[in-house]
């Protein structure tokens, strides 16, 4: 089930005996990257949507925060923030496996590395950021430097080998929403391509995968919401 985004007025739909639960909202990377891996893992589940500006009050039940993802597994344990739900759902369903040992570490690193890229895709959407765009862009691409270095050195078509791993699916989320700000600042975005061709590459190949398909999200959508979210009337359901 993947609903209409529930707000203030909503009820809180009753749980389904042995689907676990993701709180959601289309639009949000953090909350997209455990819809990859409930899929590549073939887990039951069912998905809620929150309309974030007005939460249900039930909802900071469930994560005091009030962000989204949050996870509820069919035991009822909750586990809120992407990176903890996908450790989550890796450990307990193993296969495919997000993690390589040897890889571990430095996936992590740069993990925590794209934060940076994250937060600085961010603060353009909601135009906190006055720099021009191209510079932003300039800034984007010399943190992407590490990541087509690495796949130079892994010579992996992914970063998790020959199927995608932890870094693959965290990252793609902001990489399928990116064309959204060259829309929202109406220019082109002049990202230099051939810079990175290993990262071009594995844009293609990722693409390719099913689970990639199946949770495909419309940049343009997200574009939409954005202007809504700037215009202080979020609209969450188009
Ligand atoms: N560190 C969290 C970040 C989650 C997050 O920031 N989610 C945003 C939506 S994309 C949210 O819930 N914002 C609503 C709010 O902060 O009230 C994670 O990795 O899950």
């Amino acid at each position: 089930m993947s609903s209409l985004h529930l707000t203030t007025d909503s009820d809180k739909p009753a749980e389904v005996e042995g689907l676990a639960r993701l709180y959601s909202m289309t639009h949000c990377p953090f909350a997209h990257r455990i819809r990859l891996i409930l899929t590549l893992k073939d887990v039951p589940h069912d998905i809620v949507n929150i309309n974030l500006k007005n939460k249900p009050d039930w909802y900071f039940e469930i994560n005091p925060k009030g962000t989204v993802p949050s996870y509820i597994d069919t035991n009822g344990e909750i586990i809120t923030d992407s990176l903890l739900i996908a450790n989550y759902l890796d450990e307990k369903y193993p296969e495919p496996a997000l993690y390589n040992e040897e890889t571990k570490n430095r996936d992590l690193e740069l993990l925590d590395n794209y934060t940076k890229i994250a937060i600085i895709f961010k603060n353009c959407l909601y135009d906190e950021d006055k720099r021009q765009l191209e510079e932003i862009v300039a800034e984007i691409m010399d943190y992407l430097d590490e990541y087509e270095q690495e796949l130079n050195i892994r010579q992996t078509p992914f970063f998790g080998g020959s199927n995608p791993g932890i870094l693959d699916i965290l990252m793609w989320p902001w990489v399928e929403r990116a064309k959204a700000l060259p829309l929202l600042y109406k220019q082109s975005a002049g990202f230099d391509k051939e810079r990175f061709p290993m990262l071009m590459k594995w844009i293609v190949e990722m693409k390719e995968q099913p689970f990639v398909k199946e949770n495909k999200s419309s940049y343009e959508q997200f574009a939409e919401h954005i202007e809504t979210v700037r215009s202080g009337n979020p609209e969450y359901d188009f």
